[in-house]
């Protein structure tokens, strides 16, 4: 029986050291949710990092950590703390994260990197080619393992491989300033179907294609001397209903279930008549313009000081990558800013800015999508933006204004929301007011548009499309073999 093999670098699983004890819970990310209906018995293997080096694993645990993996369908790749430092930190998030999200000041050309990303990626595709059979599906994840497709395609000619890239393809002008570019693009090109969130990062990939490798490349097709790959665009979705669930359940909950956070959220509003609380939750990641959007909410309130102990912006900025220069000093940066604007603007009963560095838990997630009348999304570059489709499928009621960067990904699929650009702080400051004073009504109408599309594109239903266009290239390999 053929299977499909998913490759990323983490697998959907969190496994911690309690005690000398392995603990695992699944992960709830949008990725492992997405795929479940492919990733179940049987079915589907899950390959991928288990977040824990080969140093962090006592001795005795390694085949432990092996065991648990495989009751979940899923192998652990064993990566030292020496590879994840120049395979992860290194080229993946010195070079291609910030060269794909145009930061070309921050991305670092080294080729201790690039050789260990090379190692590694092999590292993948040979546990790969450990578990394939002929006939079985791969779909490899992401800007980590773009090596991967070519590597396995050199040991399993036949193999029926996708690759999905879930962050921005930037271009070619920019892509051309890699010094590995062209290896870059073969890696990638092993895939028969390589899937992007938007027709943009598509074009983008296809005129790198034509102009660095001078392969043939028609609308979305590109010519090899043995084979047609496919370049699609795919916008990904979110479990949208177990979004609405959440925040149902929310709605239902009595006073005595709420979490603190809520307690606190509803006092604010209470003590506040006409108040609202505007929404900003993030990686910490220069990516996504936290910083800017702390300078355009000071910008609104140096212009609009009626505004001051009515509005309230409530940041959350998840830890992320801290062994990386830049995360640390973007990190002190944020805390400078906040500290300086709270400052400025405080009152004894009211400070401007909420801000928290950490990870919460789901409910207290949904406690901040239920609760802020205005969500505030401003990435400077963004492959797709989860949260802001996270945020619409939570308002249950209808009511809500989601202001959103046009450079985010799913800007090309929300027209409603307030889309502006990140950089313009007229621009930002003037969607803060709008939200403000927009209408019930206004609100309803917009989100309710929102709420059917991101409903009817779920998640399940991009895996879905991706595996249909990718298993209808091998019907097509298959015709064209027997003419
Ligand atoms: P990310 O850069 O991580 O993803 P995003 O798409 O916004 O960005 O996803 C973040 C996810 O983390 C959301 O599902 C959100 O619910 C969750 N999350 C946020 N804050 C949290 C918290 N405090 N605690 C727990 N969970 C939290 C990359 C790309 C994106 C692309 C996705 C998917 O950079 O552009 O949309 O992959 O392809």
């Amino acid at each position: 029986m053929s299977k499909t093999i998913i490759i990323s670098n983490r697998l959907p699983l969190q496994i911690a050291i309690e005690n000398n004890q392995l603990e695992v819970t699944p992960s709830v990310g949008g990725l492992a949710t997405g795929l479940k209906s492919f990733h179940k018995d049987g079915d589907s293997v899950w390959i991928g990092w288990s977040g824990l080096t080969k140093e962090e694993i006592p001795e005795g645990l390694l085949d432990e950590v092996q065991k648990k993996a495989k009751k979940e369908n899923c192998v652990a790749v064993n990566l030292t703390q020496q590879e994840i430092d120049g395979f992860y930190y290194g080229f993946s998030n010195r070079t291609i994260w910030p060269l794909f999200h145009y930061f070309m000041e921050y991305t670092e050309s080294d080729s201790n990197y690039w050789e260990s990303y090379k190692k590694v990626n092999q590292k993948y595709a040979d546990v790969v080619l450990e578990h394939y059979k002929e006939g079985d599906v791969i779909w490899v994840h992401d800007y980590q393992l773009l090596l991967v497709p070519k590597m396995i395609r050199e040991k399993a000619p036949e193999a029926l491989i996708g690759f999905f890239n879930h962050i921005p393809f930037p271009s070619y002008e920019v892509f051309r300033t890699l010094p590995w570019r062209d290896e870059v693009l073969e890696g990638v090109l092993g895939a028969d179907l390589i899937g992007f969130h938007t027709y943009d990062y598509e074009r983008h990939f296809l005129s790198s294609v034509s102009r660095i490798l001078r392969h043939q490349t028609d609308f979305n097709e590109i010519t090899l001397p043995d084979r047609i790959v496919k370049v699609d665009s795919f916008p990904m979705g979110i479990d949208y209903e177990k979004f609405e669930q959440a925040a149902l359940d929310h709605y239902e909950s009595t006073a005595a279930d709420q979490s603190e956070l809520q307690k606190r959220l509803n006092h604010h509003l209470e003590s506040t008549p006409d108040a609202k609380l505007i929404l900003s939750i993030d990686r910490l990641d220069y990516t996504k313009g936290i910083a800017h959007r702390i300078r355009a909410f000071e910008y609104f309130l140096d212009n609009n000081p009626e505004f001051i102990e009515k509005v309230r912006l409530v940041m959350l900025a998840v830890p992320s990558r801290s062994n990386v220069p830049q995360y640390r000093r973007l990190k002190r940066e944020i805390d400078e800013l906040v500290g300086r604007i709270n400052g400025k603007f405080s009152t004894v009963s009211w400070t401007p800015i909420w801000y928290f560095y950490r990870s919460m838990p789901f409910e207290n997630l949904i406690d901040l999508y239920t609760t802020c009348g205005i969500a505030l999304l401003t990435p400077i570059r963004d492959g797709m933006n989860l949260v802001a489709k996270e945020y619409i499928a939570t308002r249950t009621d209808h009511t809500g204004v989601l202001i959103l960067s046009e450079m985010a990904g799913a800007a090309h699929e929300m027209n409603e929301a307030l889309i502006i650009n990140p950089n313009n702080f007229d621009q930002v400051a003037q969607a803060l007011k709008t939200a403000f004073e927009m209408p019930k009504e206004e609100q309803i109408e917009r989100n309710k548009m929102l709420q059917k599309r991101l409903r009817r594109y779920s998640v399940e239903k991009w895996a879905q499309d991706f595996m249909k266009s990718l298993k209808a290239m091998k019907e097509n390999r298959d015709s064209f073999k027997s003419i």
